[in-house]
């Protein structure tokens, strides 16, 4: 694989001689831009006093950090710069806002997945989900499902700031080159292997979740000497946008399914802007994902922060978890 630049790789995505349409490109340069900016600021921490509690909450009822507020206005920033956003939804705004009337597309983002972690330096990042311009007013315009998605990726603010983007024919790495602040491909068509010995979930919850789930977690847990015949590890980074890199780039499934503490919550996991596009590339990677019922990505959504149970990666996996759901 040639190392192109982002610029280079949006010019020919799939080296067909094709490049990507044009505005799409202009606010996915514009994402890892406003990427590149979050990832130095979060790289400073407590240097440029930006660590800790904002002192307000969100919309999700949660404790907004200051860099939370930070990264969500330098994304709303730059949406508005492009010029090419007719409305943004964020984790961090109860309601979406209006931004270039007549722009040709939607952007959703959870600004700083996983903050909490930033104060104990554990990777974090930036997720992003673009769908195409609709008709309506307010969150009418972004009810719609995850298949939809022009395009998405995260941004993961690790030992290295690595942007992983779908278009929708593929799955492509950029690692941020510090010296220069460039994104520089060093993966493409990236796939999932479809086998794994390795799962990811809180397992303080074990005692609430539903059945299908315990049933599973527990032949991983007997490993050769039971059903799986094969030894499993465990990895929980409490940040999604971790954890799901970790899938892309090894294999894995990741799960924060629903369970019994608030029953009435389908999940923790937010559909529109964490779910949906981590689907997209799961997807897109030869993996599956799913909510207990659905392909998270054929979920036609109902609120703009509405949250769903989340299963996804390696396809095997997937799917003895869906054969043990449907009983
Ligand atoms: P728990 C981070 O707060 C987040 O939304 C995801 O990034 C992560 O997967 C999950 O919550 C972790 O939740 O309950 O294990 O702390």
């Amino acid at each position: 694989m040639t190392a192109r630049t982002l610029r280079e790789f949006l010019a020919d995505p799939n080296e067909t001689g094709d490049a990507a349409p044009r505005d799409l490109a202009i606010l996915i340069e514009a994402i890892s831009d406003s990427c590149r900016t979050i990832s130095y600021l979060v790289s400073r921490g407590a240097l440029a006093g930006v660590l800790g509690s904002a002192g307000t909450g969100n919309v999700q009822g949660e404790e907004q950090k200051q860099l939370d507020i930070l990264a969500n206005d330098e994304l709303m920033a730059m949406a508005k710069a492009s010029g090419v956003v007719a409305a943004a939804a964020s984790e961090e705004e109860e309601e979406a806002r209006t931004i270039s009337p007549g722009a040709p597309y939607l952007l959703l983002f959870d600004p700083l997945d996983g903050s909490s972690n930033v104060e104990v330096n554990v990777s974090i990042g930036t997720i992003f989900s673009i769908l195409p311009a609709a008709a309506g007013e307010g969150a009418a315009p972004f009810l719609q499902p995850g298949r939809n998605q022009s395009a998405a990726g995260y941004c993961v603010y690790g030992p290295q700031t690595t942007l992983v983007l779908t278009l929708g024919n593929g799955v492509a790495a950029f690692t941020m080159d510090p010296p220069t602040g460039q994104f520089v491909q060093t993966a493409a068509k990236i796939q999932i292997p479809e086998r794994t010995k390795e799962f990811a979930i809180n397992m303080s919850n074990m005692r609430h979740w539903a059945d299908p789930v315990r049933a599973y977690v527990d032949e991983c847990l007997a490993g050769e000497t039971g059903p799986r015949a094969k030894n499993f590890n465990m990895r929980w980074i409490a940040s999604m946008v971790a954890d799901v890199h970790r899938v892309l780039t090894r294999g894995g499934v990741f799960m924060y399914p629903w369970d019994k503490r608030e029953p009435n919550k389908p999940g923790k996991l937010r559909l529109m802007y964490e779910a949906n596009p981590m689907s997209l590339l799961v997807e897109q990677a030869v993996g599956k994902s799913f909510d207990g019922q659905h392909q998270i990505l054929d979920i036609q959504p109902a609120g703009l922060h509405q949250r769903v149970s989340v299963m996804l990666g390696s396809r095997e996996e997937v799917e003895l978890l869906e054969k043990k759901h449907a009983g």
